[in-house]
């Protein structure tokens, strides 16, 4: 490799390790939360929505069922802590959100999650018929769900962070720019 080549790999290379740096010490300024690790799968996509908008975040695994303690435990500072927004996926009889929005006055976002006898229409109903006065904004099933709560977390942060709401209209810039005029 050529010395131009090998240096700009470098320089890649320390420009990756240092944002990956940044965004561990960056304090997360949003909580995704899954009922189980199995969620992950799934749930990353709103990670990764974050991530490319240069979001940091605090991905758990804490079940409203398995685990009441945890999630009582991880609310009762996430504000301090600088957590502005949770979003909450779970499957199944899905009460994670609902129960993480009793908690917080934070805004929740809920993603229902598929893989159950029901494909998520569980989860799905669980997560979006919550009683008068304890909302959870709820988002689609599954990997389209977990991106677009991300990419709503951002929206919110836009609010108050023009950093943020640049890098939001960028991305949608190069998302119409990415979609061809002709399917073939
Ligand atoms: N779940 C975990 N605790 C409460 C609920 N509703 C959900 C998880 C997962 C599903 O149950 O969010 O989607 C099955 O979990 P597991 O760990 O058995 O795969």
């Amino acid at each position: 490799m050529g010395g131009r080549a090998l240096a700009s790999r470098k320089s890649r290379t320390s420009s990756r390790t240092r944002s990956r740096r940044d965004r561990q010490e960056a304090a997360p300024r949003v909580g995704i939360l899954m009922g189980s690790k199995n969620d992950w799968d799934v749930m990353q996509e709103a990670e990764r929505a974050l991530d490319a908008l240069g979001i940091a975040s605090d991905a758990r695994v804490i079940s409203a069922h398995r685990t009441p303690a945890r999630l009582t435990a991880f609310l009762a500072d996430a504000e301090e802590r600088g957590i502005e927004v949770i979003i909450a996926g779970a499957g199944m009889s899905a009460h994670l959100a609902g129960v993480t929005a009793a908690h917080t006055l934070l805004p929740v976002l809920g993603v229902p999650l598929g893989g159950s006898a029901l494909n998520g229409l569980d989860a799905l109903l669980s997560t979006v018929q919550m009683p008068g006065g304890i909302p959870v904004a709820t988002f689609g099933i599954g990997k389209a769900g977990a991106k677009n709560a991300g990419l709503m977390a951002a929206a919110i942060l836009a609010r108050s962070d023009a950093g943020v709401r640049e890098r939001l209209a960028k991305f949608r810039e190069a998302q119409s720019a990415a979609v061809p005029e002709r399917p073939a």
